[in-house]
């Protein structure tokens, strides 16, 4: 256990590294407790260091066993030698070759980090700081080399090896039963992106011939006997690569590409060169084991890492502070891939959706900071939602601003630029600036200020002049350590509709060809000429900016939209904003006039019965209500989850009841015929078929749970199965209980579906689930060291379980307390991430605050806690000024 002062590594403290390293020979003998790492670097000093500077190498838990300088062993005075780091006071001042031997224990490594076991296989995970785990080194990005592996391993043990780059050499190595392979990764990179891996695996591969006519070999390697359930990656792969070669222009760069699923893996997956390690819930698919989402997933998260190979390995990051830099570009890269695959308008909601769940909750919690930090105490705390995703709106919204063909002009004009270096966001923006002639320095405070920017507008009809005014106001709250704010420039992509639901073609020259108005001041004022009637505005087409907007429309207003934008994500924006008011209104115990309910219900059914069968998963989206944690954040402050919980269920109760004939209707039209396929539009049958399920059994709950039952036992898929599974969650009773028996029998040895099986029991709104989840905890195949179980279980009661989590008495935090102090002591990463469940805790009422506020205050007591946990801890706990 790390017992240092967590120490504030600043952005403004960057200074080039004293010395580099052109080249790295790696030996690596596997051993299942005494793995042998003897390193050879080829240092020089950097002409940008400090002349004088000793040579600090870091190290994490390293034990040091022999070390040479060009070939001669170190005198003991020459060097000193820490488990976190190796000094050479007095390093020669011309190139020089480092030999360092160290032995290291892979079996005992349950923080995931660096070189550790999973099911019995090798593999390693680097990024950010475990290579130096692995041997000392100068581990951080801005220093890249070219590597050569050996690994070693017993032939049984790990008849596969494989390493970064290419295979060049192999065979029968010293020693019983011994065997090697060897290596080469001729592209420099920085040590996160090292990987190797050993073990018994199964294999699946093909051949893909780039646009440059080059034979690249591809596999996915999982554990033996479940090679049947990589296809679907496998094609992925392939079809990301043919993607990113038409859209971006960029072909893969070496002779083979590789992932491994691994069991034990603490977050989606890795992009290491040539070697893409995967957690396995993110490559295993089969239709009996998989549901539609994460069909969906493991194609995002397969595009997501070979993205990564042209943004993030060719093109890295210069320092952490920069993670955005490869994540946000990454992320927008594998949204769009996404969304060329699949549904574009269904794809913007469901990114949408995650973005306002998980980065709207950071940037009002806090948690809250900029896209490009500038300090951090823990690297591993800024794998965040808004370093990831509202890094990826960033790029977005520069796409909006410039247009896509001069936004394909500065991505290739930075790839050209950049290529083989660490580069940082200034690098990025500078490629824009240069292509277009903009200046971006005011769009760079994306990067900069945290927080939401809140934008308020209001539209005034002029019916002698003809004339449309929208009056816009923005402004951002306090985040931690950012108190004073200056105006964003936000994008406005918007349209005028007519009431009958024609689009207007008023004009107004401050808006551009494409329909986008760029507000860069704190208040401004748009004029549209020759509006013949009072039109609805509809702003911010296809979430243009990451803002949450106030704009007073009406119901009816709101209504019209829902029929008739031509935007689809407006459409869908407008059904959720009539909800959320009926929902926010409920939640405080305001009274809501019935005829509103029933007005919506009308709209809705009328949404059903004429436009839903047109776009199945589109309507999906439309009739699913705003969620308990949508609410809970328009709420804001003082919130009550139990209210929350009630409002939401009686207005899905109303809803359903006012639509019973349409839903039905669904559950007959759109049942499944034929073999299973996760494509999108089958999908979203699915979809729609199962929302309406949910539906009826909120209006009816007999008849919902014969409906579900009989879908729980004919089901030919997971994503069925699993429906009708969680419609049973919300109805107590026999019924549930067998359901859930049969289906664990079902999957007795199938640990990702258990996880589901987990995930659905933590997630049961009733007061008995803690104890169920206490139960669960000592159930066979639960363990604390694998983090899809913690997750599964423990994580989804903590961030899905509103009700629960956030129970009156306290008894949620006081769980999870526990739970991140113990996972603290074997798996630091996870603790953290879990304890990030705490971050609207402020946002409760007083009794729940005072729960949290102990809960937290006895993590932050416990002597020894992680860097990681003790850092999430102190800044929860933190009194900043946005409260
Ligand atoms: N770069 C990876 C994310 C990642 C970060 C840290 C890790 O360490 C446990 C693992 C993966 C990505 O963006 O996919
Ligand atoms: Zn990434």
């Amino acid at each position: 256990m790390r017992t240092d002062i967590a120490q504030i590594v600043r952005l403004e403290d960057y200074r080039p590294s004293d010395f580099l390293i052109d080249r790295v020979a790696l030996d690596v003998r596997l051993h299942p407790t005494a793995t042998r790492v003897t390193a050879t670097l080829t240092l020089r000093p950097n002409p940008l260091g400090r002349a004088d500077a000793p040579l600090v190498l870091d190290g994490d838990e390293l034990n040091l066993k022999a070390l040479a300088l060009d070939g001669r062993a170190l005198p003991a005075g020459a060097f000193e030698a820490s488990p976190q780091a190796l000094t050479i006071a007095q390093p020669p001042r011309r190139p020089f070759n480092l030999t360092i031997e160290t032995e290291i224990d892979p079996t005992s490594n349950t923080k995931l980090m660096g070189l550790y076991r999973s099911s019995g296989n090798y593999c390693t995970q680097c990024e950010a700081e475990g290579f130096r785990r692995i041997t000392y080194f100068l581990d951080r990005p801005d220093v890249m080399a070219v590597y050569t592996t050996r690994i070693e391993a017993d032939r049984d043990e790990a008849p596969v090896l494989i390493g970064n780059g290419n295979r060049v050499e192999g065979g029968a190595a010293e020693g019983t039963n011994r065997h090697y392979a060897v290596w080469h990764d001729p592209h420099p990179k920085p040590s996160y992106l090292f990987a190797l891996v050993g073990g018994r695996l199964g294999r699946v591969g093909r051949s893909f011939t780039t646009m440059g006519e080059r034979e690249v070999d591809v596999a996915v390697y999982v554990e033996p006997g479940k090679e049947d359930r990589a296809g679907y990656a496998l094609d992925a792969i392939e079809r990301s690569m043919r993607w990113d070669e038409r859209v971006f222009g960029r072909e893969y760069d070496l002779d083979v590409f590789n992932i491994v699923a691994v069991s034990d893996f603490n977050m989606g997956a890795m992009e290491n060169k040539g070697l893409n390690i995967f957690n396995d819930k993110y490559v295993l698919a089969s239709p009996e084991t998989a549901t539609d989402a994460d069909y969906a997933n493991i194609e995002a998260i397969i595009a997501h890492e070979y993205f990564h190979n042209w943004s993030g390995n060719r093109v890295t990051c210069r320092d952490w502070f920069q993670l955005c830099l490869k994540e946000g570009l990454t992320v927008f890269r594998d949204q769009e891939f996404s969304s060329d695959e699949r549904s574009r308008p269904v794809h913007r909601i469901a990114e949408v959706k995650a973005l306002r769940a998980r980065q709207f909750l950071e940037d009002s919690s806090p948690l809250a900071h900029p896209v490009r930090p500038t300090q951090y105490r823990e690297i591993n705390n800024f794998y965040t939602a808004t370093v990831y995703e509202k890094g990826a709106e960033i790029v977005r919204m520069l796409k909006t601003i410039i247009g896509p063909e001069d936004f394909r002009r500065g991505m290739d004009l930075y790839y050209e630029r950049c290529d083989g270096t660490a580069a940082t966001v200034e690098d990025f923006l500078a490629a824009f600036a240069d292509v277009t002639g903009r200046d971006l320095s005011h769009f760079s405070r994306w990067y900069a200020q945290a927080g939401t920017p809140r934008v308020t507008v209001a539209g005034t009809y002029d019916a002698a002049a003809q004339t449309y005014r929208l009056d816009f106001a923005q402004s951002t709250p306090p985040t931690p350590g950012q108190t004073e704010k200056e105006p964003m420039a936000i994008p406005v992509a918007l349209g005028l509709v007519a009431r009958d639901g024609r689009p207007m073609q008023a004009t107004c020259d401050r808006v551009s060809a494409n329909g986008v108005f760029l507000l860069d001041k704190a208040t401004d004022r748009l004029t549209f000429t020759g509006v013949s009637a009072p039109p609805v505005p509809s702003l911010f087409r296809e979430f243009s900016a990451p803002v949450k907007t106030t704009l007073d429309l009406s119901n009816e207003e709101l209504l019209v939209l829902l029929r008739h934008d031509g935007d689809a994500f407006n459409r869908w924006q407008a059904a959720q904003s009539v909800a959320l008011r009926l929902l926010v209104a409920r939640s405080k115990g305001a009274s809501v006039a019935d005829a509103d309910v029933a007005g919506t219900a009308s709209a809705l059914r009328a949404f059903m019965e004429t436009d839903a069968p047109a776009d199945p998963a589109f309507a999906a989206l439309v009739v699913t209500l705003p969620s308990e944690t949508d609410i809970a954040q328009e709420i804001g402050s003082d919130v009550d989850p139990d209210a929350i919980h009630r409002a939401r269920r009686e207005l899905r109760r109303r809803i359903g009841q006012a639509c019973i004939e349409p839903l039905r209707r669904f559950r007959e039209s759109l049942a499944e015929s034929g073999a299973y396929s996760p494509d999108a539009a089958s999908a979203g049958r699915r979809s729609l078929r199962n929302a309406a399920l949910d539906l009826l059994a909120a209006a009816d709950a007999a008849l919902g749970e014969r409906l579900a039952r009989e879908q729980f036992e004919s089901a030919v898929n997971m994503t069925d199965r699993l429906a009708a599974l969680s419609v049973l969650m919300t109805l107590p009773g026999e019924a549930r209980e067998t359901a859930l028996d049969r289906f664990e029998t079902r999957y007795r040895n199938e640990p990702l579906v258990l996880d589901k099986w987990f995930m659905l029991q933590a997630t049961i709104a009733e007061d008995a689930t803690l104890e169920r989840v206490m139960r669960l905890m000592e159930h066979r195949a639960f363990s604390m060291s694998n983090p899809n179980r913690v997750r599964s279980l423990v994580g989804s009661f903590a961030m899905l379980n509103q009700r629960q989590f956030n129970a009156p008495d306290g008894s949620g935090y006081d769980f999870l307390a526990d739970i991140v102090l113990r996972t603290d002591e074997l798996n630091p990463q996870l603790a953290a991430r879990l304890l990030t469940s705490f971050s609207s805790w402020r946002m409760m009422e007083k009794t729940r605050q005072s729960h949290a506020k102990n809960a937290l205050l006895r993590i932050a007591g416990k002597p020894n806690l992680s860097r990681d946990v003790g850092d999430i801890v102190a800044r929860s706990l933190e009194e900043h000024e946005s409260r």
